[in-house]
């Protein structure tokens, strides 16, 4: 009989903290559950979780690395050794950087992952400016208002998780952001989904500003179901109302913050009456949802990609965090806490990464060969539909090579098309990957990836968070390894030792726990490290808002000095009834795509048969009546349109969603299909998105709230 034992781990099928117990029959993980002595998660764990060692055994898992061995797409491959696939890549890197450049090799990633410090550090040592990854649609622009608003260049996060000193917030905001639905963690906060779910339950007061009635919404003190988009003016009218009804925080505003004056100048003319007709809110709605998010203390907001993924998120968001500052809920117990341990895991050095806080370091001269160079300014990473542009156009120039890591942007990316069509442009492309996706189909060289149940590692999640938790290796599938192993074996294979001083993913460990004053072996033992936690930091930190000002800057003159609006203002979307009146004639429908799936992490899992079950087609939520009108039945199959293309899904009835509003699932693609495509054609929604206008600050894309039409299949498959 084989020995049964139990392994204390953390779970890092998203971008998650929970801790659990992994579950093992002799060399075999059969089991993970939640562990209820974990005091951070609390025996939490999700479906994803669960389904763990469904992922590590899974028969299509790349085992070895493999070389292209037929044309590109022909799905031919020869298995090659690890030194052969790393010498080939150092070579052709070499190369390249010799004959055109080292801006000629630009590397991708996908959501945070715990690769992404060194990865990033990998492109500055290199040298090249190019670098992307979805960050100007997920969480970059939130950092960037706390950067200029603070000089914090992290994002402030809910004060849910219990530690000394910390009281639970009376009341919440949920704006935008859907974690209590998916229950997975964020990327930019590391917030969880069960934390807050908990918190919610004991808030005396919760507000939730969403187009969909998420299951906080339920039981809210007040949902405002505003039309997408549109969420700039409900928070300038909220900060009108706070100001106005002077339920401000005097004190923090006179010792603490600059621009104070001007801000209520400014705000003069965004009466609840005037966002009304833009967010469909009544204005009473609006006034009666400020009054109580500014009188009810302390109160926390949790903010999402429903405020990132628009043309006008930074200066929302910067409505957000003024809204915070006016109430003097910055870094109050309960409150919105700044994070402080990555001053004791992180080391200053001449090779800064981009880190936790999505902020590329990459010198001046190199940022001006960045292939969006001068776009947006507050991009610090190349904007991805600008990243995969360049390779199809040519201009400013073509890259030569693309390293991609762990992101699957044929689906995950807009411009899908274009995206193919680069791919097929490279000279070079290396992917890092768990499996053979549509986007891996076209690589050159495929390295596979070893899952989180394959090595020891502290792991302290993209963003900021409460904790550094220990990974443990419990098993080993086929010859794939660790990227972070192996950025460090091809950085030391290009010479770049001085930024890369470790041996392997051990020393790098070590380095990283040094300021923890703990070896990595007794961290390992430990499980957990929670670094002290103190509020009020800038009571006593004089240099705590390290801004120009040394204050909360309600009006930056930095901002100003960049082009970019130094108060917070709106924008209309570009794709709406409003903006593109005789567009929304053919294309009636708001159409919002890629609230998170509970099942499915993005493009992932689809192979994995506990989650599919789940949700096993791609679903696009529609109210009923909408529905009845255009003769759609539940679980029907549809059309989605927009002026760019047309992909298939089934109906989901939800009454909690506009008449003229639908939500559609991202990301999909169909493992059990044919190579290279597996059907990904069919239903990616990423396929309905091409050129439109961007956030002038940040890049970013309206990807909820553009414009689409929805129709039966008629032979309903
Ligand atoms: N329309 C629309 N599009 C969206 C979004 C949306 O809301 N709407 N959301 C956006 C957001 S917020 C994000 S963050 C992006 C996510 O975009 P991606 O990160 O590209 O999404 P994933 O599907 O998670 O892709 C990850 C790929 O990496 C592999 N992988 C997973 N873990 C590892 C690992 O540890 N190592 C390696 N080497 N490979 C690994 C997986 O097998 C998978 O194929 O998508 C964005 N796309
Ligand atoms: N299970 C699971 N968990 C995940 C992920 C996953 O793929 N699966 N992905 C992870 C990643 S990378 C990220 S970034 C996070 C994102 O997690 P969240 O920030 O929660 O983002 P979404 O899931 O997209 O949910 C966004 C919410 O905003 C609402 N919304 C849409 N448009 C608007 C708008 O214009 N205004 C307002 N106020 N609300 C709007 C939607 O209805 C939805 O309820 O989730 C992480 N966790
Ligand atoms: S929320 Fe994330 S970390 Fe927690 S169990 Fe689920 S996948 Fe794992
Ligand atoms: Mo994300």
């Amino acid at each position: 009989m084989k020995t049964k034992r139990i392994v204390k781990s953390a779970c890092r099928m998203c971008h998650g903290i929970c801790q659990v117990l992994v579950h093992m029959e002799g060399e075999r993980v059969v089991k993970i559950t939640g562990d209820p002595q974990s005091p951070i998660s609390r025996g939490y764990l999700c479906p994803k979780g669960a389904a763990a060692p469904e992922l590590l055994y899974h028969p299509d898992r790349i085992r070895q690395p493999l070389k292209r061995a037929g044309k590109r797409g022909e799905n031919r491959w020869v298995p090659i050794s690890w030194d052969e696939a790393l010498e080939e890549i150092a070579g052709k890197f070499r190369a390249i950087k010799e004959e055109s450049g080292a801006e000629y090799v630009g590397m991708t990633q996908g959501t945070g992952r715990p690769y992404e410090n060194i990865y990033n550090r990998f492109a500055n040592a290199f040298g090249t400016p190019n670098f992307t990854a979805p960050a100007h649609i997920c969480y970059l622009p939130r950092i960037m208002v706390s950067l200029f608003s603070t000089g914090f260049p992290l994002m402030p996060v809910c004060d849910v998780r219990p530690h000394e000193g910390s009281a639970a917030p009376a009341c919440i905001v949920i704006w935008g952001c859907n974690l209590t639905g998916s229950m997975g963690h964020d990327s930019g906060d590391c917030m969880c989904g069960g934390l807050l779910s908990l918190s919610i339950r004991k808030a005396r007061k919760v507000i939730v500003i969403d187009p969909r009635r998420i299951n906080p919404a339920e039981k809210a003190d007040h949902w405002l179901q505003l039309r997408p988009g549109t969420d700039g003016a409900l928070a300038l009218a909220m900060i009108h109302v706070v100001i106005s009804e002077n339920l401000v925080d005097r004190e923090f505003i006179n010792n603490y913050t600059t621009g104070f004056n001007r801000l209520s100048q400014h705000v003069e003319k965004f009466t609840p009456e005037w966002a009304e007709p833009i967010t469909r809110v009544p204005a009473d709605d609006i006034r009666a949802a400020a009054r109580t998010y500014a009188t009810t203390k302390p109160a926390c907001i949790q903010w999402g990609n429903g405020l990132d993924q628009s043309a006008c998120n930074f200066q929302t968001a910067r409505s957000v965090m003024i809204l915070r500052a006016l109430t003097g809920n910055l870094d109050v117990p309960g409150g919105d806490f700044f994070p402080t341990w990555p001053r004791e895991m992180h080391h200053k050095t001449p090779f800064v990464d981009i880190n936790f806080s999505g902020l590329q370091y990459c010198p001046p001269e190199n940022m001006e060969r960045k292939v969006d160079h001068g776009l947006y300014p507050l991009m610090t990473t190349v904007q991805q539909p600008a990243f995969w542009r360049s390779i199809v156009t040519g201009h400013p120039y073509r890259m030569r090579a693309v390293w991609i890591m762990s992101s699957n942007p044929l689906l995950t990316a807009t411009h899908s098309l274009e995206i193919e069509e680069a791919l097929k442009k490279l000279e070079f492309v290396v992917v890092s990957e768990f499996f053979l996706t549509p986007t891996a189909q076209y690589a050159d060289i495929i390295l596979p990836s070893s899952t989180w149940l394959e090595y020891d590692e502290a792991h302290t999640s993209g963003g900021n968070t409460y904790a550094i938790v220990a990974e443990r290796k419990v098993a080993k599938v086929g010859d794939t390894r660790n990227d972070q192993d192996v950025i460090i074996d091809l950085a030391h294979r290009l010479g770049l030792h001085e930024a890369f001083p470790w041996k392997d993913l051990r020393e790098l460990n070590e380095w990283a726990l040094e300021g923890s004053g703990l070896g990595f072996d007794e961290f390992l033992d430990k499980g957990i490290y929670i670094p002290e936690h103190r509020y009020y930091k800038y009571k006593t930190d004089p240099e705590f808002f390290n801004t120009p000002s040394k204050k909360f800057e309600i009006y930056s003159e930095t901002l100003s000095f960049m082009g970019v609006s130094p108060l917070p203002v709106y924008r209309e979307p570009p794709l709406t009834p409003v903006s593109k009146p005789d567009l929304a004639k053919e294309f009636p429908l708001t159409l919002m795509a890629g609230v998170k799936m509970k099942a499915f992490f993005h493009s992932e899992g689809r192979q994995l048969e506990s989650l599919r079950k789940m949700n096993p087609d791609p679903l696009v939520e529609i109210h009923p009546d909408t529905a009845a009108t255009l003769d759609i039945g539940e679980n029907d199959w549809v059309w989605i349109e927009t002026p760019v293309g047309r992909v298939k899904m089934r109906a989901k009835f939800f009454d909690g969603i506009a008449q003229d509003v639908v939500s559609a699932q991202h990301a999909w693609w169909f493992p059990e299909e044919d190579p290279p495509e597996y059907g990904w054609k069919k239903s990616s929604v990423n396929l309905l998105f091409g050129d439109t206008e961007y956030d002038p600050d940040t890049g970013s894309e309206s990807l909820r709230n553009g414009l689409c039409r929805v129709y039966p299949v008629s032979d309903n498959r």
